[in-house]
């Protein structure tokens, strides 16, 4: 999954794609180097200093990349967003999957939306608000209390008609997590991987893997947990530089189905 940031302030790269044209030759280069989802989004959940975006302004931001990708890219669209009336229009205009940092408890009528168009959804672990969550990271036992509460969000969409082989579950890297909590969920990624709906992390970039990287070497570190991930019985890591992670996520791909024989 590439990810298309169309926002001023997304923590690596707020303002590089704001304009359209540029946005949607982003997304055409992520398809190109090898990307199966492109998804964008028009508001920024970085863990410090993000602020609340109305829907009209992040709608402003991504119909007009939508409109120039219609119909053109030939990989699936994901749109992240916490409001429906964003999801609604991206789905208008031919996105198919969800993927909602809030796991569908930011707005009441996300559950329902999704539901209806039988769309995918991608329901992400965090506590609090992208504004405060990193007040919550608290745990005792980081990985079972994020298994239970994506089992319950997971629950909570089905009961809302939402169909299980529609529903993607994420830990979500970076966010109530410091740093430990975040390699604990990477170092359990086959248990989460057991509860059996497909997994997705996004670990490109994060705080976590910049205190153990600088700059220079943030890509190769990110295609370096990718791999692991991929190895780990992870279906989907979403990267912002794709060119850099597809050979490791191939590689680990390969290692994993040739099962060892
Ligand atoms: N991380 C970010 C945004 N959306 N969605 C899912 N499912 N999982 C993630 O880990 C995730 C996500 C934060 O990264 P980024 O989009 O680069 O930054 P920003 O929120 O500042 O735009």
């Amino acid at each position: 999954m590439g990810v298309l940031n169309v926002t001023p302030d997304s923590f690596s790269d707020g303002g590089r794609y704001l304009d359209p044209r540029r946005a949607a030759a982003h997304a055409f280069e992520m398809e190109a180097a090898g990307a199966a989802i492109i998804d964008i989004g028009g508001e920024s959940t970085r863990p410090r200093g993000a602020r609340e975006v109305a829907a009209e302004i992040e709608i402003a931001r991504i119909a007009p990349v939508l409109k120039r990708l219609g119909g053109r890219l030939r990989v699936p669209i994901s749109i992240d967003t916490r409001k429906a009336a964003v999801a609604r229009v991206a789905l208008d205009a031919g996105a198919a999957i969800v993927n909602d940092v809030s796991a569908l408890a930011g707005d009441p009528a996300m559950a329902p939306l999704v539901a209806a168009r039988r769309c995918a959804v991608v329901l992400m672990h965090m506590r609090g608000g992208p504004l405060d969550h990193i007040r919550f990271a608290r745990y005792r036992d980081v990985v079972g209390e994020v298994e239970s509460a994506l089992v319950a969000r997971a629950r909570f969409a089905v009961r809302a008609g939402v169909a299980p082989s529609r529903i993607v579950l994420d830990p979500g890297l970076g966010f109530a997590k410091r740093p430990r909590h975040s390699l604990a969920l990477l170092g359990a990624l086959p248990r989460l991987c057991a509860l059996g709906y497909p997994i997705l992390v996004g670990a490109s970039r994060k705080g976590f893997v910049r205190a153990a990287a600088d700059w220079a070497a943030l890509e190769s570190a990110t295609a370096a947990i990718s791999a692991i991930a991929i190895a780990g019985g992870v279906a989907i890591v979403r990267v912002h530089d794709v060119a850099r992670t597809v050979a490791a996520v191939k590689m680990a791909a390969a290692i994993k189905s040739s099962g060892g024989n």
